[in-house]
């Protein structure tokens, strides 16, 4: 059956390097919006996935990025997490309402690079960054943060290793073009992004960062409501449609993860408008953030959509119906063969 394998990860396209490169960093556990974000990441014909970062430190997430990644074809892409593990599973404690789906996927769809059991392969989340900034192109390279920011500043800390003789913040200087970051308000606001870890991490990589940054604050997603085609027209056994039924049952849910990969692979594209004229963004050691004007300063960019929380929603929503069916069409092809 090896030949099958081949050919599935020849149709599943797993070695072709086109599209944006991407690197995604998001804290997969408790919200099934990083789920739906990890499918577009993972879809997308505009997008090179490069690698998956987890910065919340459950093996259930990363063998659960593990199994997304596997399911949609894309076995090679390699996945860090924050150490030391635990098994915590999520628990709302808040609304006592919503479920709990990281562990559910990670056992029913085991798969890839980091089977059911085996999260302590993971990389190191920093020698990661080092390993796959270092390889890339010059000013190629975007950082989806769609959670904590523990790892980006272990980047920022890191020096010279066997991957490369630049330390984290040379790599970042010659290789990312791009840091697009999903907290905040703006143009104030206190995010569970920015404090629900350590604040100082997000104050350190935040207030000292030197390239391009991007902020799609907490507002933005909030009221696109999303999930329903994918839920009622999606492939049955797709592993995210499944993690948003055992997240929300059948009701959609915000959007802020989906939002900020889409804008790391499509830019604008007449769904966000920049809302800002020059400034930059400071974050206090509490996590508040506060958008601080400053006519010299011009890297720093926060968004608002260009279209109504609806219109953004149906967007964000083809996306998500299209990525699942896409990979059913594919593991069908295979199935054909
Ligand atoms: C990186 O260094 C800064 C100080 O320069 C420190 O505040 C931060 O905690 C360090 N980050 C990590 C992940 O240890
Ligand atoms: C965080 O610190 C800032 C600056 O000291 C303060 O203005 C703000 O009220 C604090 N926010 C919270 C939620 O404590
Ligand atoms: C989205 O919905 C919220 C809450 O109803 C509203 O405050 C906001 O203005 C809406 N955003 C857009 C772009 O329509
Ligand atoms: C290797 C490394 O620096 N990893 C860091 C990732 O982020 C956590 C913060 O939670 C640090 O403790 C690790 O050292």
């Amino acid at each position: 059956m090896k030949w099958l394998q081949s050919i599935a990860n020849l149709v599943a396209g797993t070695s072709a390097a086109v599209g944006k490169n991407l690197i995604v960093d998001t804290d997969l556990f408790s919200d099934v919006d990083d789920a739906g974000a990890l499918l577009l990441a993972a879809t997308s014909p505009e997008a090179n996935l490069m690698a998956v970062n987890v910065n919340y430190p459950s093996a259930y997430s990363a063998i659960a990025a593990s199994a997304i990644l596997a399911y949609y074809g894309k076995t090679d892409v390699p996945i860090g997490i924050r150490r030391p593990l635990s098994d915590i599973t999520f628990t709302d404690n808040w609304y006592h309402h919503l479920g709990e789906y990281a562990s559910k996927i990670a056992f029913q769809y085991s798969g890839g690079s980091l089977p059911w059991g085996q999260a302590e392969k993971a990389w190191d989340p920093v020698k990661l960054y080092r390993k796959v900034l270092a390889e890339a192109e010059d000013g190629s390279v975007t950082i989806a943060s769609i959670g904590f920011l523990d790892n980006l500043s272990g980047l920022l800390n890191s020096t010279a290793d066997s991957y490369s003789s630049l330390t984290g913040r040379q790599l970042v200087r010659s290789k990312v073009s791009e840091l697009v970051i999903m907290g905040g308000g703006y143009p104030s606001g206190h995010s569970w992004n920015f404090w629900g870890s350590d604040p100082s991490f997000t104050a350190h990589v935040i207030n000292t960062w030197e390239g391009k940054m991007t902020f799609i604050g907490d507002d933005v997603g909030k009221d696109v409501l999303t999930g329903r085609p994918l839920i009622q027209q999606g492939p049955a056994n797709d592993p995210v449609r499944k993690g948003y039924i055992y997240y929300n049952y059948h009701e959609p849910i915000s959007s802020w993860d989906p939002l900020t990969v889409l804008y790391a692979i499509n830019n604008l594209d007449g769904l966000f408008v920049v809302g800002n004229e020059g400034g930059y963004n400071h974050i206090y050691p509490n996590g508040t953030n506060q958008w601080v004007s400053d006519s010299e300063a011009h890297g720093q960019f926060f968004l608002r959509l260009a279209v109504s929380n609806e219109t953004a929603a149906a967007v964000v929503d083809k996306y998500l119906l299209q990525g699942a069916l896409s990979a059913k069409a594919k593991s069908n092809e295979v199935d054909e063969l």
